[in-house]
């Protein structure tokens, strides 16, 4: 049990369906602090970095002009065990496995195109924090 911090994003798709609202209030509403939240467009060169781990997948090209597509809501969240309560709350990456009341599980069916991401682990988290968030937008709100 610690405290965590993690990067979770809203997809072009969650912005362009006009989820946003529903999507921040879960995360404020489980109890989990946002400490950075921006819309912003994601060049390539950022969408590339970000999929890193998946350069060499045969998806890897739609992920990247999915992401590129339009904007997206970034945010810097914290809380107790907050990599796995973003998880949780996200649901299972093929929205067609995902649980009902999960963001995947209510507001998505195709795999491509399944609305958010969070990071995997506390270390993943803290490197895409790093990509999409200068060190001034986060001030001292950023640990370790
Ligand atoms: P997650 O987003 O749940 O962390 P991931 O890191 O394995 O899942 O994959 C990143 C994204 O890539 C995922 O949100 C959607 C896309 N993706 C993953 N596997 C895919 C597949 N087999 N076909 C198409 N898109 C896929
Ligand atoms: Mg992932």
């Amino acid at each position: 049990m610690a405290v965590e911090q993690t990067f979770f994003m809203i997809k072009p798709n969650g912005v362009s369906r006009g989820l946003v609202g529903e999507i921040v209030g879960r995360v404020e509403r489980r109890g989990l602090k946002i400490l950075g939240l921006k819309m912003m467009d994601v060049s390539e060169e950022l969408a590339e970095a970000h999929y890193e781990e998946h350069r060499d997948k045969p998806f890897f090209g739609e992920l990247v002009s999915f992401i590129t597509s339009g904007p997206v809501v970034a945010m810097a969240v914290e809380g107790e065990s907050a990599v796995s309560v973003i998880r949780t709350m996200m649901g299972a990456t093929n929205p067609v496995d995902a649980a009902p009341g999960t963001i995947r599980g209510d507001f998505a069916t195709l795999m491509g195109e399944n609305v958010v991401h969070g990071s995997d682990a506390v270390e993943s988290g803290r490197r895409e924090l790093e990509l999409y968030f200068t060190p001034e937008e986060l001030g001292s709100a950023l640990v370790g």
